[in-house]
């Protein structure tokens, strides 16, 4: 029995299945933790997310930001943009069953066994683990009650820049969601820049990765995440384990066992 974290597979079924392949992952005996933008940009947005739902009994699906969009664009919140891929979810039988499961899936995993915690962009440095588990809850709760539609619809936007804990209402679960899921650049302060989509560096003047603040996460606890291609760090980097490959763009899907830290990767197969 292993457990494989996996990168942002993006719609990009063919290559997550020569990954599988490749790891001769058995749905019966193994895990899979998916560091979130399962879909969108890639060919095979509805195969991947069939293809997770058929083994959600042994898969955790952290959401990212993309994932997030398909819920808001299926929930009628946003609009389809030009670059979406996923209208073969949208116009699926199923559309409402896949994107209602894909809704409650969590921001943040932890596993104390495997000394492990996942998200999708990464860990905000002001937050400790406790706080950052409280915190994804907040927008978890919010996305599983009846109430997601007006959250969603206001999910849009990068302010507030900058966490407190005074911070209400929807301008707290934005901050939580954009920390969670589009965190990149921040200052020395922690405000957030969600805009910086290039290399790790060129970051513009005064801004610096997230990951190079003092953390409160504790040391030896493994952080998993994806989000930032264009961020190509070591496997693992400190206590960090930046997963995203850059698959979408014909680069690489990778692979992490988490009980030996063996790193797998393959080419871009779509
Ligand atoms: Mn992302």
């Amino acid at each position: 029995m292993a457990t494989y974290a996996i990168g942002d597979v993006q719609g990009c079924y063919k290559t997550l299945r020569y990954l599988l392949k490749t790891i001769s992952f058995d749905p019966k005996h193994d895990h899979l933790w998916l560091v979130g933008d399962v879909i969108n940009r890639g060919l095979g947005s509805l195969a991947v997310l069939n293809y997770l739902y058929d083994i959600q009994d042994r898969c955790v699906v952290v959401l990212g930001n993309h994932d997030l969009h398909l819920i808001a664009v299926s929930a009628g919140v946003a609009p389809l943009k030009k670059a979406d891929t996923f209208s073969d979810i949208l116009e699926d039988d199923k559309a409402d069953l896949l994107c209602t499961w894909l809704r409650e899936r969590p921001l943040l995993h932890y596993d104390d066994s495997l000394n492990a915690v996942m998200t999708h962009a990464g860990l905000y440095p002001l937050w400790d683990l406790k706080t950052a588990q409280r915190l994804a809850l907040e927008v978890e709760t919010l996305l599983r009650s009846d109430d997601y539609k007006p959250f969603l619809s206001v999910l849009y936007g990068n302010e507030p820049s900058l966490w407190n804990e005074a911070l209400t209402g929807y301008d707290r679960a934005r901050f939580i969601a954009n920390a969670f899921t589009r965190m990149r650049v921040m200052n020395s302060n922690g405000h957030l820049e969600l805009d910086y989509k290039g290399p790790v560096e060129n970051c513009p003047d005064g801004w610096m990765p997230w990951f190079k603040l003092p953390s409160l996460l504790d040391q030896n606890t493994r952080l998993i995440f994806g989000h930032w291609a264009q961020c190509v760090l070591p496997i693992p980097y400190q206590n960090h384990y930046q997963l995203d490959s850059g698959c979408v763009w014909g680069l690489q899907l990778t692979a992490l066992r988490l009980e030996d830290g063996k790193v797998f990767s393959v080419e871009n197969q779509e």
